[in-house]
């Protein structure tokens, strides 16, 4: 398998405005697979019973009667345990061919999750940068999410700020109810943002800087995507917080489930500075 040479016209895009859409890149056959091992996923997910991640809704004890499937948002790492997810999505070779763009011929999967945002029920996931996250130097991962449902506008698409990348690093901050660390609501207010609306199959690369955000699903339509951060492997070995990375591609081969774990003994390295506390 070969790069599939992003075109200038990709490479400017990217550059200037942070991300880049690929349309149909996985087939809707590949799509239609991965749909079906997380429907069962989450009806019956046996000892992997921790990785499901509950809504907002049911952290706050308001989800008693909501039905099995309107409970979770994320499905923290499925990919790395079942093979259509992984061979279908994360270890594609047109998805890797896309990948080597950004990071050459040795790959590794840093971040594998599905993100799920169920009808009526998905909460929103605050604005932030995936690098204000992570708090580490990798800059240039390939981060993307792919689209598993239509991700459209009505059912909470993924919103960018196009050039946001351009501003670098922002410190986040956690407030009370803060989901996760988000970049300073005093910052988001007025924002010009595009709505990344995606046909399944379709996948957004983007910058490590760039800002982004889901709003709550108010449709009645589900909206199934998966998350993908890719890394070279000098990344990798310069990690400070990720202990485990695993193989997709070793000079240009791409290699299938299961993956080849990439073990680092970072238990020297300094703690992660917590995100500023705001009240
Ligand atoms: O699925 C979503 O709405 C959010 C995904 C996201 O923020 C991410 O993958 O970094």
């Amino acid at each position: 398998m070969s790069t599939q040479p992003l075109t200038s016209g990709q490479l400017k895009q990217y550059d200037e405005k942070g991300y880049l859409i690929i349309r149909n890149l996985v087939s809707r056959d590949a799509i239609g697979e991965i749909r079906k091992v997380i429907l069962e996923f989450v009806d019956n997910p046996g000892e992997l019973v921790r990785i499901l991640d509950p809504e907002m809704l049911v952290r706050q004890g308001k989800g008693e009667n909501l039905e099995r499937r309107a409970r979770y948002r994320k499905l923290q790492q499925l990919g790395r345990h079942r093979a259509v997810v992984w061979n279908n999505y994360y270890a594609h070779p047109n998805v890797l061919a896309i990948v080597q763009n950004f990071l050459g011929d040795d790959i590794l999967v840093k971040y594998d999750s599905v993100f799920l945002k169920p009808a009526k029920t998905g909460g929103e996931t605050p604005w932030h940068q995936d690098i204000g996250l992570w708090r580490d130097d990798h800059v240039n991962a390939a981060n993307a999410w792919i689209a598993v449902d239509a991700a459209m506008r009505e059912n909470g698409c993924m919103q960018f700020v196009p050039g946001s990348h351009k501003g670098g690093f922002i410190e986040h901050a956690i407030y009370e109810d803060s989901l996760h660390g988000e970049i300073p609501r005093e910052l988001t207010k007025h924002l010009n943002t595009v709505d990344i609306e995606l046909q399944p199959g379709d996948v957004v690369f983007w910058h490590s800087y760039m800002w982004h955000y889901s709003p709550p699903n108010r449709s009645e339509n589900s909206r199934i995507g998966m998350g993908a951060v890719w890394s070279s492997l000098e990344d990798a070995q310069q990690s400070k917080r990720v202990k485990q990375y695993l193989w997709v591609m070793k000079g240009g081969k791409p290699l299938v489930f299961p993956p080849e774990k990439y073990l680092l003994d970072n238990s020297n390295k300094p703690a992660l500075k917590p995100f500023r506390k705001v009240d």
